[in-house]
């Protein structure tokens, strides 16, 4: 992977590529002199879903060193000169000092003493004119040792293609280096050299699948001189520290270079297979570099000629749909597993890959010692879908902070036999970090740890994902940076309906599965303690995606199916949130309200059976209401009352029933927050009564009402104080009467 220093520029050459794009001036056919053999190895027995190579099976392969770390692959094409990818040595548009950089070759862990491996300093790096980024080709580069590497069993060259070489697409051939074993995930110690299988694909195949809307939505060309190799359902790819390496296929007892690693859109993702920089087509332009080098690379002709033209136009473009995430239908989870440890109830997790079932590592927390979980293994069970036996547990690997941190309430739970995936048991799909929830998403509930749910049947558990603005603030800080579309998010907000119920279920025992294109997604954990505070908010997965795929080595992390951001997608600017009341952020509405709730603060007070009137939630306790309203004139005992909370002017009134009074008057201060400024005078739509003076009588009623401090808003009148009700949205609650104290106030009459 190319780092990011610049450097000034001692010894470099620049060439251009002569007849880069077509056939040498040797003829297919025309023999050689060979006095160097190449691509031999010693017949023996990351990558990503690669393994540890053998000793001497690949001895081509070097490993470019600067700074004293290995940065880049490369390959033995002749005693002075290895082949490697240009983008390993720019910085900037500008080449680094070939002095830095050291070549280690016969190498094989590069954990310790090297033994058998030997160093070689680094005399020139050529790279041809015309490259300037990766995805736009000649991503390649000959660096000139400073003296010949001392040839033997484990340090030999490769053979180089002919530009009239044929490979032909499907071919199995091998990419190889010390590269990250998966995104963001570098090869553990004792970094010994990765090998893994691809199969090549043709031209066609290649660019049908980077014409596949991918992560960000971003699609690619795939130019003359490029060469794909992988899979469409990805897994098993080249990966950043694996650049500049070879991938190599075997002809006649001979391993020819196909390909230099050059990139990809991340390492193993679906329908993103590696690019490489295809080799043959960069005959000329290596001989010229090498030219009057003894001996030179080797460019043996092509053993036996493909019969047809493999790069045959009609190619089969088959793309790979996700592997997890699909269920026959919403509450029939083919992830679903139940964790059983004896003595306790079951907990309730979810299948991740063949071998792996996350859970809440709380489930497993003794409650005395409250960092050390039992390691008595023996005796538990997994019970996945469709399993006649229940599985059994090798280990148990706990989120560090898993004790002291509810987010990061996570454990991992390997089974001692990897499970045949099918229409179930499937795994759940995890997010990438950058997975953004497009707000409106539909989602659902699922059992999530250990206890009774606190919900109805599976009907009420239908949730659709509200806007990140509205749900950071609404858990946030006051004044905090809201993260934009594309940063993980601290919370996840859905709405759901829950049931009529007058307590608010404290330590819910739920997960969060969102939905795309049809696919399921992990989004979020258990809910924040939020109290009555709705929406809910949910800890997102995605942040945990790395640290689940380091420990699985395979949980099923998709890219982003939906990319209709809408507005929210192109908001670039930092927001900040608004004041807060201990309740929360008030005077927030949700963006993409549900069922048409826009003012989640305003209530339909019912009195006496057959009048409606405006009222204001200002706390969780009070709601304010036009005493004109409420009491019939000249009575004092307070007629019979419900408020409905969370449906004002998105359901009908009753038959028969009338709103009495005119709405309230909201004002916007500059930070996004509603202010209640006045109530509408009885039969008017115009006139308001200023809720300023009455701040101190309704202050002294309600103690947890929120006021914004008078100065410092000039967007409303002035002349009163300025009462800023709590956002107390039940945005998408069901309609529902609530037995809350009134705040019955004679504060409007005419
Ligand atoms: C890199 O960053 C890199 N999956 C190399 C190969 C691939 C992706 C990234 C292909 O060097």
């Amino acid at each position: 992977m190319a780092r990011h220093l610049l450097l000034p520029v001692v010894m470099l050459v620049i060439s251009p590529i002569p007849g880069a794009f077509q056939d040498s001036a040797l003829s297919p056919t025309q023999e050689e002199p060979e006095d160097l053999d190449c691509g031999r190895s010693e017949p023996s027995a990351r990558i990503v879903g690669g393994s540890d190579a053998q000793p001497g099976t690949w001895p081509w392969q070097v490993s470019l060193h600067h700074g004293g770390g290995h940065i880049c692959g490369g390959s033995l094409i002749a005693p002075s000169w290895v082949l490697s990818a240009a983008h390993c040595f720019m910085t900037n548009g500008t080449l680094e000092p070939a002095a830095e950089w050291s070549v280690l070759l016969g190498v094989h862990s590069q954990d310790g003493p090297l033994d058998g491996a030997h160093t070689r300093a680094v005399a020139a790096i050529v790279v041809p004119v015309n490259y300037s980024q990766v995805e736009l080709g000649a991503d390649l580069a000959l660096l000139h040792l400073a003296s010949p590497a001392s040839l033997g069993p484990a340090v030999r060259p490769v053979c180089l293609p002919r530009a009239s070489h044929r490979f032909v697409h499907g071919t199995a051939c091998w990419a190889t280096g010390w590269g990250d074993v998966q995104e963001a995930d570098p090869l553990p110690l004792p970094w010994v050299l990765q090998e893994v299988e691809l199969r090549l694909l043709g031209e066609a195949t290649c660019q049908c699948l980077y014409s596949q809307p991918g992560p960000f939505n971003l699609t690619l060309q795939i130019l003359p001189g490029m060469l794909c190799a992988g899979y469409p359902e990805g897994r098993r790819d080249t990966c950043q520290g694996d650049s500049g390496g070879p991938l190599v296929c075997e002809e006649g007892g001979r391993w020819f270079q196909a390909g230099i690693t050059s990139f990809g859109f991340g390492c193993g993702r679906r329908n993103r297979p590696g690019v490489f920089t295809a080799v043959a087509t960069y005959e000329a332009w290596i001989r010229e570099q090498v030219m009057g080098s003894e001996p030179g690379p080797v460019f043996p002709t092509q053993p036996q000629k493909p019969q047809s033209d493999p790069q045959e136009p009609r190619e089969n473009c088959t793309i790979a749909l996700p592997e997890c995430g699909k269920a026959p239908r919403p509450g029939a989870w083919p992830w679903e597993a139940q964790v059983i440890v004896p003595g306790s109830r079951p907990c309730h997790g979810a299948l991740v890959s063949e071998s792996w079932v996350l859970a809440p590592a709380s489930c497993f927390l003794h409650p005395s010692s409250s960092d050390s979980p039992p390691r008595d293994l023996d005796a538990w069970r997994v019970l996945l879908p469709s399993r006649p036996r229940a599985e059994r547990v090798a280990r148990l690997v706990q989120h560090e902070n898993a004790s002291w941190d509810d987010a990061s309430d996570l454990a991992l739970l390997q089974l001692r036999t990897p499970v045949n995936l099918s229409a179930a048991p499937r795994p759940v799909c995890l997010p990438h970090p950058e997975h953004y929830f497009l707000p409106g998403s539909r989602c659902r509930l699922a059992r999530w740890g250990r206890g009774e749910p606190a919900l109805g049947p599976g009907a009420l558990l239908e949730a659709e994902l509200l806007g990140g603005w509205w749900c950071h603030c609404l858990y946030g800080r006051q004044g905090a940076a809201v993260p934009l579309p594309g940063d993980p998010p601290h919370a996840l907000c859905p709405a759901y309906q829950e049931e009529e119920a007058g307590h608010c279920w404290n330590d819910s025992h739920w997960s969060l599965l969102c939905q795309e294109e049809g696919t399921w997604f992990l989004a979020g954990i258990r809910d924040f303690p939020s109290g009555c505070l709705r929406p809910r908010a949910f800890f997102p997965v995605q942040t945990h995606g790395p640290w689940i795929s380091h420990v699985t080595q395979g949980a099923y992390l998709e890219d982003q199916l939906t990319w209709d951001w809408g507005p929210d997608g192109e908001e670039t600017e930092t927001q900040t949130c608004p004041p807060h009341t201990q309740h929360g952020a008030c005077g927030l509405r949700p963006e993409a309200a549900p069922v048409g709730v826009l003012w989640p603060w305003l209530a339909e007070v019912h009195v006496a059976g057959d009048r409606v009137c405006t009222g204001i939630l200002l706390a969780p306790g009070w709601v304010l209401a036009a005493t004109h309203c409420v009491l019939r004139p000249g009575s004092t005992t307070v007629p019979y009352i419900e408020v409905y909370l969370g449906r004002a002017g998105a359901s009908p009134l009753p038959q028969g029933h009338q709103m009495t009074s005119a709405p309230p008057l909201l004002c916007q201060t500059t930070e996004g927050s509603w202010v209640l400024v006045g109530m509408a005078v009885q039969g008017s739509r115009e006139l308001f009564a200023a809720i300023g003076p009455e701040e101190a009588w309704i202050s002294q009623t309600v103690g947890e009402a929120h006021f914004l401090p008078s100065s410092g808003s000039p967007h409303w009148p002035t002349g009163g104080s300025n009462l800023c009700p709590p956002e107390l949205a039940k945005a998408s609650g069901s309609p529902r009467a609530v037995h809350f104290l009134l705040l019955l106030t004679l504060l409007i009459q005419s």
